[in-house]
Parts: C-alpha cells; structure tokens; sequence
C-alpha cells in the first residue's frame, strides 16, 4: 500500500515503523493543510501516519487532536486500523499499536527521541548541544534549507538509513555531517546574536532583531537555555520590505509557568497561535506601542 506521511520528523519515523511492519510500496510526504483543502490524490487503501484523516485510507495514526475532536471523539472512525489519540508523536501510536519493545526494540531510542521532538519536551542538552537522533532530527526541520524534491529524496534516503545504520554512523555519512556542522555552526552565531540583542524585564526575555538586516537563523528554544527566569520569550523583527514588523511570542520549554495563552493574545491584535507560541504583525509607525502594550500584558499575568 502507498503511505501518505507528514514531511517532518515524525512522519519520517512513522514511515520507519510503518515500512518495517506493514507492505508499504510507496512513501509520500504531504502537509497537513493539502489533505484538508484535498489537494493530496489519496489512492484507495493508503495508509496514512500524522496526518488528518482522509476516507480512502484504511490504516491511520495521528496524535493531532482539537479540542472539538476531544470533545466527540472517534465515532467517525471507528473500524479503520489505526490508533487516533494524544500521544508526544504519532510515532509512538504506531510504535505501541505493533506491540511495543516486543515488536520495534530496536527503534526504542529513536522513538523516544522522536517523542521528545515532536512534544518541544526536550532536555537543556537537546537544546544546547544536540547530538545522536535529536541533532539528526534538526536536519529535517524547514531550517535545513532544502526544498521539495531535495527534501523528498533526503527523507527517503534517511528512512533506508535509520533502518540499516546505527546513529552514530548515519552522522558520519557526508550528506548528513555538512548539514549537521553547519547548523551547530549556526546555533553558535545565534546564541551570540540572542546575547547581544535580549533583554530580561520581568518574566519576559526580549529579544529585538529589528534593524538588522537578516534574523540569523538558529534553534528558536537556545532562548530559554540563555535566560532561564524568563517563562515567555518575545521577539521583534522588521519584514523584508521594511513596513511591517513583526512580534513572535513563545512559552519558554523549561520555565513552564506563564499564564498568558499567547494565541489568544495575539489574536486580539489581528495575530494568532496556539497556547505556547504565536505571531503578529503592524504596521511600523504603530509597532513600538502595540509592542510595549503586549509586553506589559505579558508581564502583568505573569
Ligand atoms: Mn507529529
């Protein structure tokens, strides 16, 4: 059967686990976005893995839930093989529905990597020096650069390899190390470009990038290693074309405490997110005020 996966980490390993135990002809990788809008060609019994569901599979693992879902579950799926539920990666549905250490012993460690990746509950060591499937993983991330076809053919050759391979040699094959060496070279930048422009002011730790010419690139949870007091970060950055500015506020992973649902927030000023993390954007001459006002709001609750 063709598997239709997410193109992420999660979806890789789920084509790890899923072509390890079931006849999978085919791997496609799909956005969720595309199968809602139906732009995704589901051929008759695909199985699909992270992903929404879609009517012409019969096999699906997916830990997305909403909270209408939460509310009335399952009904609709009922008698499709598959597991549908909360869960850190949908990895993991796929890893218990087979049985477990019983059936996948060998992919343990990688699974209990990938949980950590796809629920943001990593280690300060994750974060500040990754290494093993963790450092692996960031290569798939959008930050890696590569584009569709690019990225379709790195995901196909990684399923072979963390199939094959023990970690520790798949980091040592050339494709792997130029991304992995130059994204820590990365981080180290980002980490002295996050030192020089944050600040600390109360439980928020700013961080303003407006003015310069590119947000450097780097992992988006070194913040919150760099000042552990903060619980929420709050980042300032000018558009492309130099009108807009833009404000992005996240929990931080380590410091669990803020109170603010900073998707709600936002939304008041025309943004949006979720609980954790979300973004806005103003107009430049009214960004500096509507800025403060969110930072103070952010302060406030605390
Ligand atoms: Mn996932």
């Amino acid at each position: 059967m063709r598997l239709i996966t997410r193109a992420d980490w999660d979806g890789l390993v789920c084509a790890v686990l899923l072509s390890t135990v079931e006849h999978i002809e085919a791997i496609q990788f799909a956005y969720p976005k595309d199968i809602q809008d139906g732009k995704v060609i589901v051929p008759d019994n695909s199985a699909i893995a992270n992903l929404p569901y879609h009517p012409n599979c019969v096999l699906w693992f997916d830990h997305h839930i909403s909270e209408e879902e939460l509310g009335a579950p399952m009904a609709a799926f009922t008698g499709i093989k598959g597991k549908f539920g909360l869960a850190p990666s949908a990895a993991r549905l796929i890893y218990d529905f087979y049985g477990g250490d019983a059936t996948f012993a060998r992919f343990k460690a990688l699974v209990e990597a990938t949980d950590r990746v796809d629920s943001a509950q990593l280690t300060k060591a994750d974060v500040e020096n990754p290494a093993g499937y963790v450092l692996l993983a960031y290569t798939v991330d959008p930050r890696s650069g590569l584009k569709d076809l690019e990225l379709q053919m790195y995901f196909i050759m990684l399923i072979d390899w963390l199939k094959s391979k023990p970690i520790d040699e798949i980091l040592q094959i050339p494709e792997v190390k130029l991304m992995t060496d130059r994204l820590l070279a990365e981080d180290r930048n980002f980490r002295d470009a996050l030192q020089q422009h944050s600040r600390l002011d109360g439980n928020v730790v700013v961080t303003d990038f407006r003015g310069l010419p590119a947000v450097p690139p780097g992992n988006r949870f070194a913040i919150y290693t760099l000042f552990p007091a903060a619980n929420v970060s709050a980042r300032l950055y000018d558009g492309k074309d130099g009108s807009i500015s833009t404000i992005a506020l996240g929990h931080s992973i380590f410091n669990r405490t803020c109170q603010t649902n900073v998707g709600k927030l936002l939304a008041e000023y025309g943004g949006g997110g979720h609980r954790g993390a979300g973004t806005a954007q103003f107009q430049k001459a009214e960004s500096e005020a509507k800025f403060q006002e969110i930072i103070t709001r952010l302060k406030q609750a605390g």
